[in-house]
């Protein structure tokens, strides 16, 4: 068969719904579209483990430090099956840490901006998770049978954070006014860069029709960012707070939220590096990553050990 053969064959796969698995043949573009997007999903979720770490020991109250730790341990359990995701297309660990570390790599926009306060916690679960789940269900049927996986269990624990971020938010505003302040202060801030979480607009996304052709993506960025705004805006006046956009109004015709302008030299900016923390994040990740090189060369040498163990073993018998 010719490679023409092979990629009219993926192709009829693709539309039939059929998963694509590892060791499949697949068009090189598609290979390297999903390793890009699971490497910065990954980085996403272990970075993303950051801002919200710094209150593990703030937290107000046992309870609430529960939640954000087990909250926490399950983003580094994403990033985790994520890695493993993209290691099944022969990338290699070392090489996707090294591209975070020497800023090569893209993450997530969303975590180069700072938690001020405790309402940060109540504004990233239910904004910041609340926006990864409308674009993380999709991908649970995303043409690559590993990422769709990986992602059912993702969103599972997703929709957990989302409702600690949302609870804790309910106690602020239903708390004393300085309390309803925070909580309110706290979407002015977030709101904004949670809607740069779904990507460039529509006209600007440069990977959108390959990775919906192919069923990696199933909605564009504009599509889900919408379906973001529908959601928040109900739910935001449950909580007594409003978004930070004077021109949110409810559109008749469409059955949907308008909103306003995105700053997209804002989202240029942080994704080029300089948004308010990007450095502190890397340097982070990198000093974790050198710090922790003593676990993974002890963790080599004894399954080494077990390795050569067994032959010995099989050896004498
Ligand atoms: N930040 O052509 P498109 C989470 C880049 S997980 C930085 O539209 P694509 C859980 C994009 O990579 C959050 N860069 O790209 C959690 C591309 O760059 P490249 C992460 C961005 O891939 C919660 C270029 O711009 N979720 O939050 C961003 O088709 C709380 C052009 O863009 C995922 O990664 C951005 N916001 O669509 C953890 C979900 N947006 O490589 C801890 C999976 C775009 O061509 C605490 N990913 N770029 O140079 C996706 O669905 C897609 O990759 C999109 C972007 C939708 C993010």
């Amino acid at each position: 068969m010719t490679t023409l053969d092979f990629e009219t064959q993926f192709f009829a796969r693709i539309n039939k719904d059929e998963k694509i698995e590892p060791k499949d043949w697949m068009p090189e573009k598609y290979r390297k579209t999903l390793i890009r997007q699971m490497a910065q999903h990954a980085h996403s979720e272990i970075v993303g483990m950051l801002p919200e770490a710094n209150y593990i020991s703030r937290a107000p109250s046992l309870k609430r430090k529960a939640a954000l730790l087990a909250k926490i341990q399950d983003e580094a359990g994403h990033g985790l099956y994520l890695y493993c995701a993209a290691e099944t297309l022969g990338a290699e660990r070392d090489n996707l840490m090294d591209e975070l570390h020497t800023g090569k790599a893209k993450y997530s926009s969303i975590f180069n901006y700072p938690t001020l306060n405790w309402a940060d916690m109540g504004a990233i679960g239910w904004l910041v998770d609340g926006a990864a789940i409308l674009n993380q269900v999709p991908l649970c049927k995303c043409s690559f049978g590993p990422y769709a996986r990986a992602m059912v269990r993702v969103c599972k624990e997703e929709s957990f954070h989302q409702r600690q971020g949302f609870e804790i938010l309910l106690a602020l505003c239903n708390g004393t006014v300085e309390q309803k302040q925070m909580a309110q202060d706290s979407i002015n801030r977030w709101w904004w860069p949670s809607m740069m979480m779904f990507g460039p607009s529509d006209s600007e996304s440069t990977n959108s029709e390959y990775s919906m052709k192919t069923k990696i993506k199933r909605f564009s960025n504009d599509e889900l960012r919408q379906r973001f705004v529908d959601a928040s805006k109900p739910q935001a006046d449950i909580l007594g707070l409003t978004l930070p956009d004077p021109l949110l109004k409810y559109n008749e015709a469409t059955k949907h939220w308008d909103y306003g302008q995105i700053d997209w030299d804002e989202f240029n900016n942080v994704v080029q590096g300089n948004g308010p923390c990007n450095k502190i994040r890397v340097k982070a990740r990198k000093d974790a990553w050198d710090n922790g090189k003593w676990v993974r060369d002890a963790a080599t040498a004894y399954s080494e050990k077990q390795r050569q163990r067994k032959l010995e073993t099989k050896q004498l018998a």
